[in-house]
């Protein structure tokens, strides 16, 4: 395992450009409307544990994990962009909190309000210790971003409590909960606090988890209760749904529910690395090879069924239907982020990248205040998706849901996201992502200017410093280390210059190329990768896109929206050769590149009457526009198509 260190977000500044923008919005936008979400909904309002039975708003199991994520988020963004009204809305939330945990460290507003005697009794669905988790992340964050003890000091107190009722010995509990999230928290917990209780506590957890007899079922004979009564929809072997249905080390198939496998997997790299634990990591690497192989979405989406926010089976990739979680396919995107920092692997760096740019992206809308739960592939129009539920009808972002997971987790995420973008390890400095920003890497002494403005254009430019204490340059005027640049698993070629000298044939290993030499203060990297628009087709294995086409640029997937066509765009073909021209829009949509071509329209209106006949229908050229998948649903509603009739 090569355990390289993702360079923290806090010594990266995004300067420029496509995720510059995002975490403004995240920042002015996002976090503003989700703090009043939070406390109009009385989310806020249950840490007070003063709802009484009939009151409006009662408080749900998992309300917890809403405001800890967005506390998680508002204290990402104050260690950036320090801001004394949000630290003063963090600080309040904050003694809520304190004011409402209780002196055995228990702290829970669902059920210390509405159902205390049912305290953990119910693991498998009430999501206490998932609550739990979302809050010590917060803990950390807060502290990290602040220095202000007081919600690590609440959420220490809660897993010291934790830590005395969940474990082997007599008198404890040996469960763990249906929705992982915890496992990962105790292991940052542990970051922060040195405390090697809370990471052997998050291997308990993960070393539990299917275990026989099983947990859930012995908790559901306590609660007097038919054990096997609840079986879950795509459920392969019981307890699949919870990623629970044997030891994790066992796991072959990613299965279940896919934000909590996500969450599972993201904490098992954690442990793999913290523990050396080699059986952990080949479970990761298998399935991670079958999530990615058969399950994932061209957007990096994950888990393709509603009925069980989850897997199905092998290649089945519904479009219209699609769920691709916003939280999964965040998840997604801290698993490969883990994956990359234990191999140095840049595969892994392609599946996050493509995550991010389309199904995470697309989960809030450009003003910051909208959110997509479900990023669909493809969405009916033209009038018709007005009295279908459930599949792509109605399919539109809102400012807030019910279960309102997605969107604090969108602004933890954004809040967060230059921590992506750059790593360290004994052999060297690694790009990860491109994106125009500043990036300190404080222990080698070397500063990096990164200018660009992809994922529009492959031009990048890297400028070499060494920063400087008391306007001394500190150290030699030399540094010498080897500068590893991503090469995208979509770029077919590129070149790279040192101070505008090409240099010759760099060794492509693992997605990186590796520049070694004494550098400068001054030296200028130049990489080009050329992007052109790609037409991309699927695996024929996947029913639902046969006969289709999907167009790609860059790290960008494209999509056609109604409000570009006369036409439904489900009525749209477009042929597998042909020009495709590309055009800067500077005022659309924030700034975006389209592709445009020739199309054809089968049209409805020259069909004449019935629903069969024994000619295909007629169709006539027309033009197409198409636009990153990850900004449609911003302007007026209508129709959407990813995957595309070739013809
Ligand atoms: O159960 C908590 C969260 O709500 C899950 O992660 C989401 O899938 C949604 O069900
Ligand atoms: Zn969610």
């Amino acid at each position: 395992m090569k355990n390289l260190a993702p360079l923290p977000f806090t010594a990266v500044a995004l300067t420029e450009g496509f995720w510059k923008s995002r975490q403004e919005v995240n920042r002015k936008a996002t976090l503003p409307a989700e703090y009043r979400q939070c406390d109009e909904t009385g989310r806020l309002a249950a840490l007070d544990l003063a709802w009484k039975p009939g009151a409006p708003n009662k408080p749900h199991p998992f309300w917890d994990s809403d405001t800890a994520k967005w506390l998680e988020a508002a204290s990402y963004s104050l260690a950036t962009h320090p801001d004394a009204a949000l630290e003063g809305l963090v600080d309040g939330v904050i003694r809520r909190l304190e004011k409402a945990q209780m002196e055995d460290g228990y702290l829970n507003s669902y059920f210390q309000n509405v159902a205390p005697e049912k305290r953990w009794t119910n693991l498998r669905d009430q999501h206490e210790l998932y609550c739990a988790g979302h809050l010590m992340e917060a803990a950390v964050a807060h502290f990290r971003a602040t220095g202000k003890a007081t919600l690590l000091g609440v959420m220490r107190r809660f897993a010291d409590h934790i830590d005395r009722v969940f474990g082997p010995k007599p008198g404890q509990k040996r469960g763990y909960c249906g929705h992982e999230e915890i496992e990962l928290a105790l292991v940052k917990l542990h970051g922060a606090t040195g405390e090697k209780r809370y990471l052997d506590l998050a291997k308990f957890f993960v070393d539990e988890r299917g275990r026989r007899p099983h947990y859930f079922e012995e908790e559901a004979k306590a609660r007097g209760e038919d054990p096997g009564a609840r079986h879950r929809s795509h459920e392969r072997e019981p307890f699949g749904y919870y990623q629970a249905g044997r030891p994790a080390r066992d796991l072959m198939r990613v299965e279940g529910h896919a934000v909590r496998a996500m969450y599972l997997y993201c904490a098992m790299a954690d442990l793999a690395r913290e523990y050396g634990d080699r059986a952990l990591f080949a479970a990761c690497v298998r399935l991670w090879r079958h999530a990615t192989e058969k399950n994932l979405y061209l957007t990096g989406g994950i888990g393709s069924s509603k009925a069980n926010e989850g897997f199905t089976f092998d290649y089945d990739l519904p479009n219209e239907t699609a769920y691709a979680e916003t939280c999964a396919n965040i998840g997604l995107t801290f698993w490969a982020h883990r994956m990359f920092a234990l191999t140095g692997g840049g595969s892994y760096l392609d599946v996050m990248e493509r995550a991010l740019y389309n199904g995470v992206a697309s989960g809030v809308s450009l003003d910051g205040r909208h959110f997509f739960y479900d990023n669909k592939l493809a969405a009916l129009g033209g009038g018709r998706d007005q009295h279908v539920d459930g599949a792509a009808g109605k399919h539109h972002r809102r400012d807030w849901f019910g279960c309102s997971c997605c969107p604090p987790n969108v602004a933890r995420l954004f809040a967060s996201l230059g921590g992506y973008l750059y790593a360290s390890g004994k052999d060297g400095l690694y790009v990860n992502l491109y994106a125009d920003s500043r990036a300190l890497f404080a222990e080698q002494g070397v500063l990096l200017t990164q200018k660009t403005r992809y994922p529009w254009d492959g031009e990048v430019t890297l400028e070499i410093s060494f920063p400087k204490s008391g306007g001394q340059t500190k150290g030699p005027s030399f540094r010498a280390f080897k500068l590893h640049l991503r090469i995208p698993g979509w770029c077919r070629s590129f070149s790279v210059k040192v101070n505008g000298m090409k240099v010759a044939g760099p060794k492509l290993v693992d997605g990186f190329i590796a520049l070694e030499r004494p550098w400068k203060a001054g030296d200028r990297v130049t990489l080009d990768l050329a992007m052109p628009v790609e037409r991309v087709y699927c695996h024929p294995s996947v029913r639902q896109n046969l006969g289709r086409v999907a167009l790609q640029r860059g790290p960008v997937v494209y999509c056609l929206e109604e409000v570009d066509h006369k036409a439904p765009v489900q009525n749209l073909s477009i042929p597998d050769t042909g020009k495709l021209r590309t055009a800067w829009k500077p005022k659309l949509l924030g700034g975006i590149v389209v592709i445009q071509g020739p199309a054809q329209y089968s049209s409805p209106e020259t069909w004449g009457k019935g629903l069969y006949q024994p000619t295909a229908p007629k169709t006539h050229p027309t033009t197409f526009t198409a636009i990153p998948y990850c900004v449609w649903d911003n302007r007026k509603k209508g129709g959407m198509t990813v995957w595309i009739e070739r013809g």
